[in-house]
């Protein structure tokens, strides 16, 4: 189990020592189906609880404002260096602590306060950077939303295409965190450079996917490409930004000392670690079971009866519209929570109901890929799903489909 515990913590602080342990016994014994969540490897584990955490090294490799940072330095090189690679990016910045800051940083290299951006709308599954009012970003900057197609509730590019030419804006983002399809970078380029905007690729939840060459790279077609390492990419958490050569002073800048003081150097060493995990020749293979895992969860769903939004995935995301059973995204996350199943309420495009009831649930495949799940459990998973859905509020369900969900994590225990 990943617990990171050792005696000592156990025998200095006893109490958060069985939080801990409570919570690994959680992730060992529950079913995690939670799009942006995956499993670490202990080599990350071990990378983020080394002694790094005590150095302090603002600043880049060889700029450094405290001394003592030659391995430091080291660690730094060799994540930038691993990163590039595995994207075939000309510049990579590793200290971004998040994703969010990850798009901090780009929007303020290439925008000024309430420059015009195209973003996708948090309801139809773009990301609370992109734009969204309680945000900074939609505070900061005059964010002009684009959404899916009502029909196929798939991006409509030509939409798209008349919304940028219309507004014009400076920065056009691409990409998303609850979109199951693939997103076209190409065509987003070719949209942002009729309308004279740059683009930037928010590939967070796919980075994995891309790095195993299983969803066309963003990076040859955005200026700006921003990514988290915890999700399919199954790292540590924290951002990562990838871009064009040109930006690379400015976005280190606007990284640091722009918006972070010290990097968080035991987390970059972790992010070395899962580049590195990402050329292993298991990784490819890996993908393909995690969009495959996918792709029978949503069909067996869909046998069920349940309607899964633009029709089914390509990538490792099932978006659920629960709207037919009567029962809303609070209830259903609520109930598979109690049954031993996590998931995430979710807004479905074009949703009636506000984002904290929603109507439908995210799924995803990435850490229960990594346990080593299989179509047979992703069948059998679909099958506790639609138990606990159809008797919501019946206890007894909710216990007996508990106890198969023990039964099935028992033959996949979380490695450590
Ligand atoms: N909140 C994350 C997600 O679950 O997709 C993205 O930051």
């Amino acid at each position: 189990m990943n617990t990171g515990k050792a005696d000592s913590l156990a025998q200095g602080d006893g109490q958060l020592a069985r939080i801990l342990e409570a919570e690994a016994e959680r992730q060992d014994s529950t079913i995690n189906l939670i799009a942006s969540e995956n499993i670490a490897s202990q080599a990350v584990l071990e990378a983020q609880r080394s002694p790094i955490i005590d150095k302090y090294a603002e600043g880049y490799p060889g700029r450094r404002y405290y001394s003592g940072c030659v391995h430091i330095d080291e660690i730094e090189n060799l994540a930038i260096t691993r990163a590039r690679e595995l994207f075939g990016a000309e510049h990579a910045n590793v200290q971004a602590h998040s994703g969010s800051q990850a798009n901090m940083a780009a929007y303020s290299v290439i925008l000024n306060y309430r420059d015009t951006v195209m973003g996708m709308t948090l309801s139809h599954g773009g990301h609370l950077t992109h734009g969204a009012e309680v945000n900074f970003s939609g505070k900061l900057y005059r964010f002009i939303p684009y959404g899916v197609d009502p029909k196929t509730e798939t991006l409509n590019y030509d939409e798209v295409e008349k919304l940028a030419l219309e507004h014009r804006p400076r920065l056009i983002v691409a990409g998303a965190s609850s979109y199951s399809r693939i997103v076209d970078f190409e065509r987003f380029r070719h949209i942002a450079d009729k309308a004279g905007a740059m683009l930037l690729a928010d590939i967070a939840h796919i980075a994995g996917i891309i790095a195993a060459g299983l969803h066309s790279s963003s990076v040859p077609y955005a200026q700006v490409s921003t990514a988290t390492t915890q999700k399919t990419l199954r790292g540590p958490r924290g951002g990562l930004v990838l871009c064009q050569k040109q930006l690379s002073s400015a976005i280190d800048a606007a990284v640091f000392p722009g918006m972070q003081g010290g990097p968080a150097m035991h987390t970059i060493a972790a992010k070395a670690v899962c580049f590195h995990e990402a050329v292993q020749p298991g990784f490819v293979d890996y993908q393909k079971r995690v969009l495959d895992n996918a792709k029978i969860l949503a069909s067996e769903l869909q046998s069920h009866g349940l309607r899964i939004v633009s029709g089914g995935t390509d990538n490792h995301i099932v978006l659920v519209d629960l709207s037919s059973t009567g029962i809303t995204g609070k209830d259903a996350d609520t109930a598979l929570e109690a049954a031993g199943i996590t998931v995430n309420r979710n807004a479905i495009p074009f949703d009636p109901k506000p984002p904290w009831i929603a109507s439908g649930i995210r799924l995803g495949t990435p850490a229960v890929t990594t346990r080593g799940f299989g179509p047979d459990e992703m069948k059998r998973i679909a099958n506790l799903i639609m138990k606990v859905l159809s008797a919501a509020s019946d206890a007894g369900t909710r216990e007996q489909v508990r106890q198969e969900v023990r039964d099935i994590c028992r033959q996949f225990p979380i490695a450590g």
